[in-house]
């Protein structure tokens, strides 16, 4: 394209939209779409799921395989109205999560390290453990 063209195309350009600069101006400034939904406090899975039952007998299963550099994201579903597993933590991690009756709870645990991963009840009598294997 020839410079002189590309000069001219652009001036046209530019004078048709001058006039609506202002209007242009106020509608980009709202926000975008989507960006209003309410925040949601569950956590979604990042990795591979392994659902844990909450029971009375506590963890099921309570011992979990991964291999070391992925991300294991444990599912718990509560089904006992014990006190003891209304909520759980993992102190390595320093994460502690409320559990909801028979409501799914994703935890996702980076399984980084070799080595054994405690995941346990508020109180720190029920535990299970993901045991990491490289
Ligand atoms: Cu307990």
């Amino acid at each position: 394209m020839k410079p002189a063209l590309l000069f001219f195309a652009s001036l046209v350009i530019g004078s048709f939209s001058f006039g609506c600069g202002q209007a242009d101006a106020t509608t980009s400034s709202a926000p975008p779409p989507g960006t209003d939904k309410p925040a949601s406090v569950a956590e979604t899975a990042t990795g591979r799921v392994v659902e844990i039952k909450v029971t009375d007998k506590g963890f099921e299963p309570s011992t979990v395989e991964a291999k070391k550099g992925e991300t294991v994201s444990l599912k718990f579903v509560r089904s006992t109205k014990s006190e003891c597993l209304k909520a759980i933590n993992i102190p390595s991690l320093k994460i502690s999560k409320d559990l909801p009756m028979n409501e799914p709870v994703i935890v996702n645990v980076p399984a980084d390290k070799e080595g054994k991963i405690v995941f346990q009840c508020w109180m720190a009598m029920i535990k299970g453990e993901i045991d990491v294997k490289g």
